[in-house]
């Protein structure tokens, strides 16, 4: 009680505040996408008062739809309200749902304060439909609307969320889920999406003075929007092939364990891994806008759980209930969340295969990253080469290059989850040792402090590509690159009233 007064109290005072200073805010401009600038981030007061609830999410399965960016009250869990802005009106917004070959084509209008754009997360769509303000388009103004148009040719788990001023706008709730069902698609009795996430359940004026790194201010950890008890449980019957499809929206990595049965790896960021073998009791580390997709038989009546390893304050929160729907038991599955069990490694897993490259094939391009943390005279950044965007040397292609990376963590306490959008790419080696097992195409990879990974692409989708940490605190704070294509020119005219905030 004496907390929510406080709450109240520090909330009105930040209003008051706000007030005072909201004319010097709305004027901030950041179109030209100098780091340099001051930069002032464009929170609005956090009441839910006067919103609508959000709705449950709704599955989309045309090819044209419309998806409305709206400001909603949304419960992570009982007595938690926050502010949300949505999609559709829901936390996360639709699941879309479409087959492969669709051409698919999507209203998004922007019915929120701000200016908003839609990423396809992972989708090789056309430059112009990537949505990338400033760079690929401008930001979609308030009471505007933008038309999506893509073919979908990939199919997989993806997922689709705002990228202006992302570090800011996917903590709110814009993003949603996109599944491409493939024609050949192994066909299965359940298919769940759950989709992972981070919240703060108190939003006073600390965040606003923090550095970038604000990893233990989340402390309501959330699956498909909701948290705790209010987790939608997933029913199955005996028998039943269940498909799970784990995407993080969130900015921290979480440790996924499946209790009671055998799995397998069936796919990561929407491509399959060849022949996998059933696995027990290890943790699927998913990164920030990293997917996986897990199988499993239900050959053990009762009730269980899939929840997130570790003991950070919202663990607890990350939990799944899976029921079998003619069990009438108690269940006697516990949590053992800080059961220390072996990781699950992509690099030794499944069959090999071709993935498309060689370590010690000829490459038209080689490209290192180092990346790293630094201090500057604004806080905190995140450096590719010693440089934060925009003044990050670009990788410079020529369509039809084979390219290959060398990336390096040398962060001492940092994950770097770095996401190429427009092309996928296939990890060569970790650490100095080649993949073992299937060839593993991902466009998110992870990693860790100290860690080095080669990857190579084709470059084969003409534009201007954002390479980036997926940790946007990363992102907006400088770790941020393009893959540009020789002689290509974007196909619309940057608006400098546009408040155009690609990272
Ligand atoms: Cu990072």
């Amino acid at each position: 009680m004496i907390k929510r007064l406080i709450q109240f109290i520090s909330i009105a005072l930040f209003i008051l505040i706000l007030g005072a200073c909201s004319n010097s805010m709305n004027g901030m401009n950041h179109n030209n996408m100098n780091m340099d600038e001051e930069r002032e981030v464009t929170y609005e007061d956090t009441t839910t008062k006067g919103l609508q609830q959000t709705v449950s999410t709704e599955k989309i399965e045309l090819n044209e739809f419309t998806l409305v960016a709206q400001e909603r009250k949304h419960t992570l869990t009982e007595g938690i309200d926050i502010q949300a802005w949505t999609f559709n009106g829901s936390v996360p917004g639709p699941e879309i749902r479409v087959q492969e070959g669709e051409e698919v084509k999507i209203i998004l209008k922007n019915e929120l304060k701000d200016p908003v754009t839609i990423h396809w997360h992972g989708i090789p769509v056309p430059n112009n439909m990537d949505g990338i303000p400033g760079v690929t388009m401008n930001a979609v103004q308030p009471g505007d609307s933008f038309i999506y148009e893509f073919k979908t040719t990939v199919p997989g788990t993806y997922w689709y969320h705002s990228h202006q001023d992302g570090v800011n706008q996917l903590d709110k709730g814009l993003y949603g889920s996109f599944i491409i069902e493939g024609k050949n698609d192994e066909e299965v009795d359940k298919d769940y999406t759950l989709v992972l996430d981070e919240w703060m359940s108190d939003t006073d004026s600390d965040r606003f003075s923090m550095g970038h790194d604000m990893g233990n201010m989340y402390d309501i950890f959330t699956v498909n929007g909701k948290s705790g008890k209010d987790v939608l449980p997933l029913l199955v019957n005996e028998g039943d092939k269940v498909r799970l499809r784990l995407v993080n929206a969130g900015f921290m990595s979480h440790k996924i364990h499946l209790h009671g049965h055998e799995f397998k790896v069936t796919g990561t960021d929407g491509q399959e891994i060849n022949d996998p073998e059933l696995i027990k009791d290890q943790l699927i580390s998913i990164a920030p806008g990293e997917r996986y997709d897990i199988e499993f038989t239900t050959d053990n009546l009762g009730e269980w759980l899939l929840e997130s390893h570790g003991d950070m304050e919202g663990t607890d929160g990350m939990k799944v209930p899976i029921k079998y729907e003619s069990f009438d038991g108690a269940s006697t599955d516990k949590s053992n969340k800080q059961e220390k069990l072996k990781l699950f490694d992509l690099t030794s897993y499944g069959k090999e295969g071709s993935g498309g490259f060689t370590l010690d094939q000829e490459y038209d391009l080689s490209y290192t990253m180092d990346l790293n943390t630094g201090m500057s005279s604004r806080g905190m950044v995140y450096t590719i080469n010693d440089k934060t965007f925009p003044k990050t040397e670009n990788i410079k292609v020529n369509e039809g290059d084979l390219v290959k990376v060398k990336l390096e963590n040398n962060s001492t306490i940092d994950d770097h989850p770095m996401h190429l959008h427009g092309h996928f790419f296939q990890v060569l080696s970790k650490n100095g040792k080649p993949v073992q097992g299937s060839p593993i195409i991902k466009d998110t990879l992870n990693l860790k402090p100290g860690d080095e990974y080669v990857v190579a692409f084709k470059a084969d989708n003409p534009g201007n590509w954002l390479f980036h940490c997926h940790d946007l605190h990363h992102a907006s704070a400088g770790m941020v690159t393009q893959v540009t294509y020789d002689g290509f020119k974007p196909q619309f005219t940057p608006n400098p009233n546009a408040n155009n905030q690609p990272e």
